[in-house]
């Protein structure tokens, strides 16, 4: 029997669109948007998919205990019941922490930005914590850390990150290093909404993706060399007065002495080492652009912006964003409408556990290495993690789906750390290269089955003051349990049942939702959700100053210096054949990554409604540099680094610098109704570009991996096999 839609929203990726799902005969059968939701204009492919995602044929339905040795070809997978499961890993864990401390348990779990973890992270958090592990891995070296690190030693605060890009009322929006059009559907069509009322677009990527080809002005920057296009800018506006004097002088450190002289004068001096015919030789930007995209950030102020992934997978990300902070402190646009602002919350209870953190917890792995990074907080990064796993620092890993060998650079350390663990249980909807390591591996449901709360969608003061309880569209398929309940199971195993409600959900809805004045009950008879009116304050700085250690936004950071980096913004040229003169002739061009519109990261190439619009791995290269090796269209290549060789095929884009060429990870599973070809995640016919990759040299402070900015070559497949015959 069909009925009226569900109102629901889609929670696959970052974006967490509004939507109104089509059930019929106990069967979830479309998933479509909701233009009454703050998010819902429009839903993607993948999201159109999720019926497919949730019916698909592999999905893990029942627990499964591995038989045979982590090295056997076949791990030798058998049912067990959710007990026995849970018994065991909660019995592995507490044996675990008696004998080599709770730090001995590391916990990971899949990027809330591309997966439904995000209905349960401040759960899995609020579990380790108790649990008293300080380590935690969760990718934010390749997507978060910068963004996070950065703003908090300059304006002591994560922006963008809390502070959202103002979109309905900016003057000018900045995307560096990010392509809403394919990460994140609802800043994209807000985007569209505001340029169509006039608003300036500036877009800095290497790639004329999305919306660079709407953009007022589109830096075509050459990877990993932003912090000198920023530290340019910078100068460009500070030569011509273009920046908000009176923040500056009210707001920032600007006037403070460092050995006898201004901050604002150290800046200006750094800035000035970058005057625009220089750096035009370093990114590949004409000075020209330089000066014309500093003039309209000033002129069409309030600036909105938003950095992402194309600026954190480098080992310069934490220097660079800082530059790109300093540059937007300038403009004065923060907490402004139409700047950056961090809208206001619905009350809740925090649920995340920060009550269960002290000072005497033993320190997270890496805290050493990088004291104000991310060990700082109680994260791991991934190579940090491997390094733990590999000299048995770490001897457990708790996995919420993630699929860490796949995601991380040098995917063969990684199946050699994760083997090297003792004990290994990960929670997943599919059996990955990652799953497939495991000593336990438990199925759980997708979004679309299961329940959550959501208080705020982020976007704007509108969207944040909606409450929604996504309601199940239809049973759990086999055996498999939302990410939620298995936190809540396992606490109770592990003692921990106080703190989590003795496994009471609902009962811990309530707590978390009691200050809001909104009952569950409300909730459930509503699933399009319940509004509680909000009202944005901005400035807020004005009333208790910057959560800096001066008050003021930090151009000069004291905190870096004290650890021996640079206060100033810097910028270091990458892993290039500029840098490696003795790698340039081998390796003559320059590599970065990007996503794919179709799949998130390194999921789903086996849903044939996704796979059909994107067959095999690509590599965009530009037409000059694919007809100098004979390469055409659609040829299969050899993208080779001096790790390896993966293979992928070429898609000519005439929009890059010759000298760069862009990737895609993430390519491994097979879709069976296409007939479409899997691929081995190691050896010499795999297409992981992961496994060409490394986590090092990693940002000293952040400790991003530098993914985005490397050296590679391209050769023909067909004549390299050839030549390999002849020899
Ligand atoms: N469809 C889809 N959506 C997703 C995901 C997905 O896999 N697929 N993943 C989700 C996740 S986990 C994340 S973190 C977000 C990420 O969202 P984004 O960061 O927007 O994702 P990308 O497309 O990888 O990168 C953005 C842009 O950075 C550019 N870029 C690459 N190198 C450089 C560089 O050195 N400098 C500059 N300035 N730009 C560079 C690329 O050309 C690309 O257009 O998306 C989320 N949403
Ligand atoms: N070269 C290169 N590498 C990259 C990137 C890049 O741009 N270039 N991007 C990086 C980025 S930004 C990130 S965030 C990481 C992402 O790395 P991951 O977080 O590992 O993301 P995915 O590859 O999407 O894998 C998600 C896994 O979780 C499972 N899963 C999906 N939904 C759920 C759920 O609701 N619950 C549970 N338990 N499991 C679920 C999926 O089946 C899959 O196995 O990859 C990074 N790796
Ligand atoms: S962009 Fe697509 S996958 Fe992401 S939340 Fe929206 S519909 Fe779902
Ligand atoms: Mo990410």
């Amino acid at each position: 029997m069909g009925g009226d839609p569900v109102p629901t929203y889609c929670p696959l990726c970052v974006s967490r669109c509004g939507a109104r799902a089509e059930v019929a005969d106990g069967t979830f059968r479309a998933l479509l948007p909701d233009p009454s939701h703050p998010t819902g204009q429009a839903l993607c492919l993948k999201g159109k998919a999720a019926p497919e995602i949730l019916y698909h044929p592999s999905r893990l339905l029942h627990p499964l205990r591995r038989t045979s040795p982590k090295d056997a070809p076949d791990p030798g997978w058998e049912e067990v019941s959710w007990d026995d499961a849970l018994d065991t890993v909660a019995e592995r864990l507490l044996a675990m922490r008696s004998a080599h401390g709770p730090q001995s348990v590391g916990f990971s779990s899949s990027s809330p930005s591309t997966s439904a973890i995000s209905d349960a992270v401040d759960w899995v958090q609020r579990l380790i914590r108790c649990f008293g592990s300080p380590n935690y891995c969760n990718y934010m070296e390749l997507c978060g850390w910068g963004r996070y690190l950065a703003p908090l030693y300059t304006f002591g605060a994560s922006v963008p990150g809390s502070y959202l890009p103002d979109l309905e009322s900016a003057g000018c929006i900045l995307f560096w290093g990010y392509n809403p059009s394919v990460a994140r559907l609802a800043h994209a069509t807000s985007t569209v909404a505001a340029v169509r009322r006039g608003a300036k677009l500036v877009v800095v990527d290497p790639r004329k993706a999305g919306l660079a080809a709407r953009a007022d002005h589109w830096l075509r920057v050459r990877p990993g060399t932003d912090a000198a296009l920023a530290l340019s800018l910078t100068h460009v506006m500070i030569e011509n007065g273009w920046y908000d004097a009176d923040f500056v002088r009210e707001w920032t450190n600007a006037a403070d002495l460092v050995g006898g002289r201004s901050v604002w004068d150290l800046l200006a001096t750094r800035c000035a080492e970058f005057p625009p015919d220089f750096a035009a030789d370093i990114t590949g930007v004409p000075a020209d652009d330089i000066v014309a995209t500093a003039r309209t950030l000033w002129e069409t102020r309030p600036v909105a912006f938003y950095t992402w992934s194309g600026l954190e997978q480098h080992s310069n990300a934490t220097q660079t964003l800082r530059a790109i902070d300093v540059l937007y402190a300038l403009t004065g646009s923060l907490d402004v409408p139409g700047g950056n602002v961090l809208f206001p919350a619905v009350p809740s209870n925090p649920i995340d556990g920060m009550e269960f953190v002290s000072e005497a917890d033993p320190p997270a792995v890496g805290v050493d290495e990088r004291p104000l990074g991310p060990a700082r907080f109680g994260f791991v990064t991934g190579e940090d993690f491997y390094t733990a796993a590999l000299d048995r620092r770490i001897r457990a890993l708790v996995s919420f789906g993630g699929n860490m060998v796949m995601a991380h650079g040098d995917s063969a350390r990684g199946r050699e750390a994760l083997r090297s663990l003792d004990f290994f249980v990960q929670t997943d909807l599919f059996m990955s290269p990652t799953a497939e390591i495991a000593d336990i591996v438990l199925p759980v449901t997708t979004p679309f089955e299961s329940e959550a709360l959501k208080i705020g969608f982020e976007y704007s003061e509108e969207a944040q003051s909606l409450v929604q309880l996504r309601r199940p569209l239809v049973p759990p398929r086999g055996e498999a349990r939302s990410d939620l309940r298995v936190v809540f199971d396992l606490a109770t195993r592990l003692g921990l049942g106080e703190y989590f409600w003795d496994g009471d959900i609902d009962a811990a809805f309530r707590h978390q939702l009691a200050p809001s004045g909104i009952t569950l009950e409300e909730l459930r008879a509503h699933p399009e959700g319940v509004r509680v009116p909000l009202t944005t304050r901005y400035r807020k700085y004005t009333e208790a100053g910057f959560a800096t250690p001066s008050g003021k936004v930090e151009l000069y950071s004291q905190t870096l210096e004290r650890h021996g980096y640079d206060p100033l913004p810097t910028f270091v040229e990458p892993l290039s054949p500029r840098s490696r003169a003795d790698l340039a002739d081998r390796y003559p061009l320059v590599l970065s990554c990007a996503k794919s519109l179709f799949f998130c990261e390194t999921q789903h190439r086996q849903v044939a409604a996704l796979r059909k619009s994107a067959r095999d791995p690509q590599v965009e290269i530009h037409p000059s540099t694919a007809a100098s090796r004979g390469i055409g269209a659609g040829d299969w290549v050899s993208l080779d680094t001096p790790h390896g060789s993966v293979r992928a095929r070429a898609k000519l884009n005439a929009s890059l610098d010759p000298q760069v060429v862009f990737g895609q990870h993430g390519w491994w599973q097979a879709c069976d109704e296409l007939g479409a070809p899997g691929y081995a995640p190691y050896g010499p016919d795999s297409a992981n570009l992961n496994l060409v990759l490394r986590q090092t040299p990693s940002d000293p402070i952040s400790g991003s991996s530098p993914l985005r900015a490397g050296v590679c070559e391209v050769t023909l497949l067909a004549q390299r096999e050839h030549a390999d015959a002849v020899e």
